[in-house]
């Protein structure tokens, strides 16, 4: 049985969003990520320096973090939203690669300046907003000449973007822009395996 130590955010939907596209059983343990004593031995075994999401498969022995890996892990092992062609492989790791470390680098400060510090001046929001639809507008042109981030086929790298973009639909909302992208969550939303990992844990 796979097991997942995870909570409601992107870094933990992306897992459940993965397991669930893939059709894999698992049992998902809910982790309150800012409270360490309720961490559990198991997962702080695996995670000493308890983040989540935390991954343990027991059929194969694999215990790993890093929700990015855990993806890749998965689709490799199951061979599925990852093709295994040099080019069309490049271009998906290309993407997941944009995800980690330029979506995830202007969302992640929005986070931390608006839930934990309510003094942060507005123009520093807003330049870390500005940041976020710049690159979000990557994707967005990318979808206006595919129907997914890699082409006309679903990838991981659409999985992993999904949850960042999903959560920040409010200042989509605001900002407004980036048709493409819009229709591409909604073509995402719609997926049972999306919305399944959605509500997970
Ligand atoms: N790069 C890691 C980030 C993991 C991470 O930052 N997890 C956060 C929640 S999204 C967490 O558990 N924070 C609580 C803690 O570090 O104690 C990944 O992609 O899995």
């Amino acid at each position: 049985m796979i097991q997942i130590w995870s909570a409601r955010t992107t870094n933990g939907l992306r897992v459940s969003i993965m397991l669930e596209e893939l059709g894999l059983p698992y049992r998902a343990h809910a982790v309150d990520i800012d409270d360490p004593a309720t961490k559990p031995a198991e997962m702080m075994a695996i995670a000493p320096h308890g983040a989540i999401p935390v991954f343990k498969d027991d059929a194969t022995g694999i215990a790993m973090t890093q929700s990015f890996a855990i993806m890749q892990h998965l689709c490799e092992q199951e061979g599925r939203f990852l093709p295994k062609a040099p080019a069309a492989r490049a271009l998906v790791l290309q993407w997941m690669s944009y995800v980690m470390t330029d979506v995830i680098s202007a969302t992640h400060p929005i986070f931390v300046l608006t839930s934990e510090f309510a003094d942060t001046p507005a123009p520093i929001i807003a330049h870390y907003e500005a940041r976020l639809l710049r690159f979000l507008g990557q994707a967005d042109a990318q979808l206006a000449a595919t129907p997914y981030l890699c082409g006309d086929e679903v990838t991981v790298a659409d999985f992993a973007l999904y949850p960042t973009a999903a959560f920040r639909s409010r200042l989509l909302d605001r900002a407004g822009g980036l048709p493409h992208l819009r229709a591409w969550m909604r073509t995402m939303a719609a997926r049972p395996g999306v919305a399944r990992g959605m509500a997970v844990p």
